[in-house]
């Protein structure tokens, strides 16, 4: 099979880049082109995304990225913008992070009950998912001139090529798609005064989906439908081998979880808040979200401090286990000061609160890595998947300090690598559609494995202090992490 060269897009919540990829049988390698902040807006009371901003830098970083074969797009899930019967965008995409959500979701369960659409949708219950949005925005003029909606890798693949579809790994994390039938559930929309003839036709990862528009000035490059939802291509680039491994794709999220073939759709599930989201080849991501680096994020910006590398080093000197909270409070999701939130949150807890920024890291980090235990140990025992190692890709493999404090607390192995596991999950389906790399999620697997550096961190000390610290989260009540 002859080298191909692709052009990965990925947005994420804090930065978005342009990654190229050379591969082939035996070559996986990876290139960053560019790189830009992705920095939401504050309009009216309302945080919206500025998606003119990522497109036209996304178009730059494709200019720099010289001559590729295909283009694919990944970004955050969720959010969406709405084109009108002109096929023209809505106003500006809203921020997940916004508060036009507050209170919607007691609001639907109760049209609603959770013990219906647990079933029907297999998602967590996430106070901002799709779902939830719409219900917030289904009485505005922007919805009654909608017609189309797009999210967020759709709206930019539209306007790279002119053509819609909903890609179905991030369709999934709508709320709106039937996990059991892999449709869009009309019923469920209308049920909640959301026009289904909104959601576009679905597409699957590895479909071509159209090619550039001449008035990007790039040719007519083929653009390929990846597994847009960036956790999801995340987990396609972990170099595991077999079926008993973990996975945290950690970012401004932690996104802890198992790989599974169906969905768990059981009580116990809905209770513990996991979600079933689609991966690629049938797969099940099964899940939950832990409220990750957002918080040393925000403390960063509430502080003015750039570079992280300085506040780890200190909080590694930090006595472990001074104070932990936990991570998905809901006071911790909006913007704010994140420091004395934390503060507050560990007094509430019976604690004291950190005093310096380097004991509010270390709170965070000690908090996040009791926070991957508990779910990986439900994810485990809810889906009778045993596993032997934990597998940290994204910007937290580069944090050597959660990536240990994670061993130890699991008690397991971890493989921190590859940060870029998103790029190279989207590089890799685009490069399987053009037959350079073997068709299973293995093949894909093992050419990472060969190609990427991995760093093992061996868990050390007794788990037992973990477990002790965990039962300090019990007198906040009930876990907040399910509704
Ligand atoms: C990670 C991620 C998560 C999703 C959150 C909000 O970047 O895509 O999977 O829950 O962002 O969209």
């Amino acid at each position: 099979a002859p080298v191909r060269t692709v052009a990965a897009v990925d947005l994420g919540a804090a930065s978005g880049r342009v990654m190229t990829g050379r591969v082939g049988p035996d070559l996986l390698g990876l290139a960053e082109v560019a790189r830009f902040p992705n920095i939401p807006v504050t309009v009216g009371a309302t945080l919206h995304w500025d998606v003119l901003s990522l497109y036209r830098s996304i178009l730059e970083g494709l200019r720099q990225a010289g001559p590729v074969d295909s283009i694919g797009v990944d970004s955050w899930a969720i959010d969406y913008g709405l084109l009108d019967a002109d096929g023209k965008l809505l106003g500006n995409p809203v921020h997940y992070r916004d508060t036009r959500t507050d209170g919607v979701m007691e609001r639907v369960l109760r049209e609603v009950p959770a013990e219906e659409l647990y079933p029907a949708t297999g998602l967590q219950l996430l106070p901002f998912n799709t779902i939830f949005q719409l219900v917030a925005a289904r009485d505005t003029a922007q919805m009654a001139a909608a017609r189309t909606l797009l999210l967020i890798p759709d709206l930019i693949g539209y306007w790279l090529t002119g053509q819609i579809g909903a890609e179905r790994t991030n369709a999934s994390t709508t709320q709106l798609l039937d996990v059991t039938d892999g449709k869009w559930s009309a019923q469920l929309a209308t049920r909640l005064g959301i026009r289904p003839a909104i959601l576009p036709p679905l597409r699957e990862p590895g479909d071509r989906l159209g090619v550039l528009g001449k008035e990007t000035g790039l040719g007519g490059v083929p653009v390929t439908t990846v597994a847009s939802h960036d956790t999801a291509s995340a987990v396609i680039g972990v170099p595991a081998q077999g079926q008993r491994f973990a996975y945290i794709s950690c970012g401004t999220w932690s996104l802890a979880g198992v790989e599974l073939d169906a969905p768990v759709l059981s009580q116990e599930s809905r209770l513990a808040n996991f979600t079933n989201e689609v991966g690629i080849d049938g797969t099940i991501r099964y899940l939950r979200n832990v409220m990750g680096l957002w918080l040393v994020q925000e403390c960063q910006r509430v502080w003015g401090v750039d570079d992280v590398e300085p506040l780890l080093r200190a909080a590694a000197q930090v006595t472990p286990l001074r104070a932990v909270i936990d991570p998905n409070e809901p006071s911790f999701l909006a913007p704010g000061d994140m420091p004395a939130r934390i503060g507050e949150a560990c007094r509430r807890l019976g604690q004291s609160a950190p005093q310096t920024q380097a004991e509010t890291v270390r709170c965070i980090l000690d908090s996040l890595a009791l926070a991957h235990m508990s779910t990986l140990d439900d994810a485990q025992r809810l889906s009778g998947r045993a596993v032997d190692v934990v597998h940290i890709v994204g910007g937290g493999a580069r944090n050597d300090l959660l990536c240990q404090l994670t061993a130890d607390a699991c008690g397991l192995p971890v493989l921190a690598g590859p940060v870029e596991a998103t790029a190279l999950g989207n590089i890799l389906v685009q490069a399987r559609s053009l037959g350079a790399v073997g068709a299973s999620l293995d093949d894909m697997r093992a050419l990472v494995r060969a190609t990427q550096p991995v760093r093992r961190f061996e868990p050390q000390g007794s788990q037992q202090v973990w477990r002790e610290a965990a039962l300090r989260l019990d007198r906040g009540g009930p876990d907040h992490s399910a509704a």
